[in-house]
This record gives structure tokens, sequence and C-alpha cells, in this order.
């Protein structure tokens, strides 16, 4: 586990949010993780998901080779929904969807760990906020096809919302994020943006978040 981060640190390293699992790329997801760190990825989300996702000691073992990965790098490591996992390997935080157990609950499970919670309007985000949420992810932004049960497209508009209700938290936009539009959610309040096909599917990993993180430094 790394040092726990501050408000701001944790913004920080929320502006280049990478996310995979096992099923988000033709290659070895520890080779594409590698790859992408080098390209300027901030921090990174084990989402094993879908078809074909690893479970049990295979999962487990996925888990620790990304986690070694982005600790040599000093990028933080969040685990998508298995708090299990994540308090078993000491991951630095949990990522969890409003259809998984309660924000409150987590918190209390996983004590200072990095807590993050996908929010898509005010009422979510109030309730995840009060219940101890450190970060919150807002979308799907744009269209995507990396996440079969995604929730209607919400535009840039919902971040601008949440700042203009006066949530002063980090958020990150998720969904159809590339380097074309990153600088758009970053103009609209967001701290960061978390990709995972933007990244995990391209060829050159390493350019791909370098062009990211170029647009997010522009925008
Ligand atoms: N939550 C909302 S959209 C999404 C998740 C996990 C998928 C994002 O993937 P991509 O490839 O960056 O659109
Ligand atoms: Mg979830």
């Amino acid at each position: 586990m790394l040092k726990i981060l501050d408000q701001d640190s944790l913004r920080k390293a929320l502006s280049l949010y990478f996310i995979m699992g096992s099923g988000n790329t033709r290659r070895r997801a520890s080779v594409v993780l590698e790859e992408a760190i080098q390209g300027g990825v901030s921090c990174f989300q084990f989402r094993e998901k879908g078809t074909g996702a690893l479970v049990g000691a295979q999962k487990y073992a996925l888990a620790e080779e990304l986690q070694f990965i982005c600790h040599k790098a000093g990028v933080p490591f969040i685990v998508n929904d298995d708090i299990e996992l994540a308090m078993a390997i000491h991951a630095d935080g949990v990522h969890i969807g409003q259809e998984d157990e309660p924000v409150q609950l987590v918190r209390e499970k996983i004590g200072d760990k990095i807590l993050g919670v996908s929010v898509h309007n005010i009422v979510e985000a109030n309730l995840a906020l009060q219940e101890g949420a450190d970060y919150f992810g807002v979308g799907p932004i744009y269209p995507t096809n990396s996440k079969d049960d995604a929730k209607a497209v919400q535009g840039v508009k919902i971040i601008r919302e949440l700042r203009e209700a006066g949530y002063t938290i980090p958020i990150v936009g998720i969904g159809g994020i590339t380097a074309n539009n990153a600088g758009e959610v970053i103009r609209a309040g967001a701290d960061g943006v978390s990709v995972i096909s933007a990244i995990s599917l391209q060829s050159c990993p390493k350019s791909a978040a370098e062009k990211l993180k170029w647009s997010l430094e522009i925008s």
C-alpha cells in the first residue's frame, strides 16, 4: 500500500486514471499496464468483469501482478467491487457502483483506503459524500463499448452540474473518453479522466497514454 493520499494529492493522482481487466485487452495485461504507466498513467483500477473474467486464485494472482507494477512506479492501485480482494492484497483503494454494497458499509470495512463511488446525479452524489466517498466517478460521459450495462450517456453537463451544486470532491469522468474529448471533460470541472479502451485496446498503450496526458495538459 502507498502512503495515504491527502485530497490534493488524490486529485492529482486521478488525472489520468487507467482501468483494465484481462478482458479489456488482447495482450498480456501486465505488459499493457507497464507501457501505459510509461506513457503517464497516474492511477490504476483493476476491473475484472464480464464474460471470461478470471475468478478465485487466477484473479488474485493477476491482481498481485498488476499491483506490483503499479507500486514500482508509485501509481495507486484500486480494486473494482471486490473488497475482500482489496483487503487481502492491501490495495490502495476500492471503487464501487450504485449496485454494490452501501458506501457506509464499505467505508467501515476499508478504513482509510481510497474509496471511489460511481454517481449519476445529485441525489447519489449527496449520499456517497455523506457516507464517506473520497472521489466520484461520473458517466458515461460519451457512448462506450466497454460496459454492457452502462447507464444513459450524460455528456459533460453532469460534471458541470455537480460543480455548480458546490461539490469540491475530486471527480473523474468516465465512458468513451479519448484524447479528442478529454479536454472538454476537464473544462467542465473534472479533475481527471478514466479510460479503458482508449489505452487498453490501442496498439501502443504508451503513446495512447501520452496523447491523453497531453490533451489534459492543454485543456
Ligand atoms: N463505467 C461507466 S462507462 C465505463 C465504466 C466502467 C466504461 C468505460 O470504458 P471506455 O472504454 O473508456 O469507454
Ligand atoms: Mg461495481
